[in-house]
């Protein structure tokens, strides 16, 4: 009776090596070896049968019974590594056309009001400003009440200011950042202040965030020549070439006295074109000696203290100085028009 047993586990045994002899992928040979030891599988049911045997059969059936389940582990142990082994050498031995071009890895760049940015930053560096920054989300009061803009100025209209709430706005010019230092440096100040402003304006010269920079310098003795001999400075490094500046008289309510500044045309040397509308004269922004309120209300003297301020739109700068003739080309992000400036 015993023999029966030893001779079907050999069978099962012959079997399965028969079968794993034919598998060609380690799925095929998981499968065979999970279905052969499965608790329903061809060994097991051999197994069952051993309940009717002696208690001295069934030991020695169960010793045949385990050496041939070793014996199906071992083989797949063995198939297992002789495909790994044959992945091995397959890798080694694979052919690696070394001429073929290598990926091409895209080039970024930083974006032309960005470069713009850095320009004139770094002119007014050249000078002796420092560079300060600030947050975008801003107070009231640094936006408008520290700077002597009334409650009712058209420039706190709900139509042209993003207002968070009553007391929180999207900082409409970078003014707030200059207020800050202030706040937190006693004078003297000499700084530079670019970055992303609002204003709830958007058609086709007019894009709801843009790019501004603001200087400020407060000094014992700051004049407003000084402000022009500056701002003269800067226009012909950031143009570099010979371009007068003028100053028409302004009103802004945080200087005084104001004015808007005019550079001679870049595109035509002044003579008159298409760009300044035949005037030869472009206005590049505005500037002014600090108003005394603006100094009460940051705690700086004015008696001891003078200063100048001025303001650039950056989008403004980029346009004459590389010809950009419409907004939108900024902020669409095309990429026809990005590499020009890569
Ligand atoms: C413009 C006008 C200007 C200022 C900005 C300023 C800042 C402080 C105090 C006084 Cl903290 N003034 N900034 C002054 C005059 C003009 O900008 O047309 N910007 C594009």
């Amino acid at each position: 009776m015993t023999q029966g047993h030893r001779d079907k586990l050999e069978a099962v045994c012959a079997e399965f090596s028969e079968l794993l002899s034919e598998a060609v992928t380690e799925e095929s040979v998981r499968a065979l070896a999970a279905k052969y030891l499965s608790k329903k599988g061809p060994l097991s049911e051999v197994m069952k049968s051993m309940k009717d045997l002696s208690g001295d059969e069934r030991k020695s059936v169960g010793q045949a019974f385990n050496k041939a389940k070793g014996q199906i582990d071992t083989e797949v142990a063995a198939k297992l590594q002789s495909f790994a082994e044959e992945k091995r050498k397959a890798y080694l031995n694979r052919w690696i056309d070394v001429t073929v071009p290598g990926r091409q890895q895209a080039t970024g760049a930083l974006h032309l009001l960005t470069q713009v940015q850095k320009e004139c930053v770094d002119i007014f560096r050249g000078l002796g400003f420092g560079m300060a920054t600030g947050p975008q989300i801003e107070t009231d009061f640094h936006s408008f009440e520290a700077l002597a803009i009334p409650k009712n100025h058209p420039a706190r209209d709900m139509q042209d200011t993003f207002y968070l709430g009553d007391e929180m706005v999207l900082r409409p010019h970078t003014s707030p950042v200059q207020i800050r230092t202030m706040q937190s440096q006693e004078p003297p100040i000499a700084i530079i202040a670019p970055g992303v402003v609002y204003r709830r304006d958007d058609d086709p010269t007019h894009s709801p965030m843009f790019m501004q920079i603001e200087g400020l310098w407060v000094d014992k003795v700051v004049r407003f020549s000084d402000l022009k001999g500056v701002l003269w400075h800067f226009v012909n490094t950031f143009f570099g070439k010979s371009l007068e500046i003028r100053f028409r008289p302004s009103y802004f309510p945080f200087v005084e006295p104001g004015a808007e500044v005019d550079m001679q045309c870049s595109f035509c040397d002044g003579a008159g074109c298409g760009v300044c509308k035949g005037t030869g004269w472009v206005e590049i922004g505005g500037a002014g000696m600090v108003d005394p309120a603006v100094f009460a209300n940051v705690n700086v003297d004015s008696e001891a203290w003078t200063g100048f301020a001025f303001g650039m739109g950056i989008e403004r700068m980029a346009m004459l100085k590389y010809g950009v003739n419409d907004i939108k080309y900024y902020y669409e992000g095309d990429l026809r028009f990005l590499r020009q400036f890569s």
